[in-house]
């Protein structure tokens, strides 16, 4: 199992989850969901924020995400925020000491060595694989926005998601917010956009449910301390159904905040 050197989340949740994702490698409709989440953080100074959140079951995922901050038009029209869930990276997301050329904005390309490339683009409809990257008529857009599409995942985002190495990055920044040298650039993606309108705007990586938020007991209950193979399985298993269940109660207590 691959892990990133700035992975929080505890092992025992580790543990649970991928416990939890082992049914869907058994031929059975009675496919256990678990879930991943992640607080979207400012990259390149854009103020742009938000949350992302992924049910997954069996192949299936559930992706929902709301942003906020994001620049508002593009040449009279909604300005574009593609959205990936980006794999094979480091897993993290690029501070400005990513920025190799120095022109005071981390490219797209700058921060792959953290968050990697591409494995799911998140787009409204049609194709989610790498290939619409920067299909930007399929993207959301503006200034606030809220996401959600269920879709198969394909085998590598899926194992990058389980392994905690997958990041949600939104690009497109108001060229306004970017240095006098970054405004005038065109995007290292695509020569007819503006660096602006690719630069990675918000991030985080997904993770399972925190370890504070995991009811009392639940350290001990999923602990491989001492004992053979089968109650270890037996008991990581308890686990996996006690972090599906907190998971569950965190979406339902930020959906409630969304909306009040
Ligand atoms: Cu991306």
């Amino acid at each position: 199992m691959r892990k990133s050197a700035f992975f929080a989340v505890p092992a025992l949740a580790m543990a649970g989850l991928a416990m939890s994702a082992a049914p869907a490698m058994a031929d059975t409709a009675e496919q256990e969901s678990w879930s991943v989440q992640t607080s979207l953080s400012e990259v390149n100074g854009s103020g742009t924020s938000g949350e992302a959140m992924i049910d997954v079951q069996g192949n299936e995922a559930t992706v929902s995400m709301n942003v906020a901050g994001a620049a508002e038009t593009f040449q009279d029209g909604p300005f574009p925020h593609a959205q990936h869930i980006h794999i094979s990276g480091q897993g993290v997301c690029p501070t400005m000491d990513a920025d190799e050329d120095g022109d005071g904005v981390v490219s797209t390309p700058e921060g792959q060595p953290s968050y990697g490339t591409i494995g799911t683009s998140l787009t409204l409809e049609g194709d989610t694989s790498a290939d619409s990257a920067l299909a930007v008529e399929r993207y959301p857009g503006g200034a606030e926005y809220t996401y959600e599409r269920t879709f198969e995942l394909n085998d590598d985002t899926l194992a990058a998601i389980e392994d905690g190495s997958a990041v949600v990055v939104v690009h497109g920044v108001n060229p306004e917010l970017l240095s006098a040298e970054g405004q005038e650039k065109m995007s290292p993606l695509n020569e007819e956009l503006p660096l602006a309108a690719t630069a990675p705007a918000a991030c985080g990586t997904l993770t399972a449910s925190q370890m504070e938020e995991m009811p009392e007991g639940g350290a001990d209950t999923g602990s491989p301390v001492n004992t053979d193979e089968g109650s270890t399985m037996a008991l990581a298993g308890a686990g996996a159904l006690g972090l599906a269940a907190v998971g569950g109660g965190a979406w339902a207590l930020h959906r409630r905040s969304v909306r009040s």
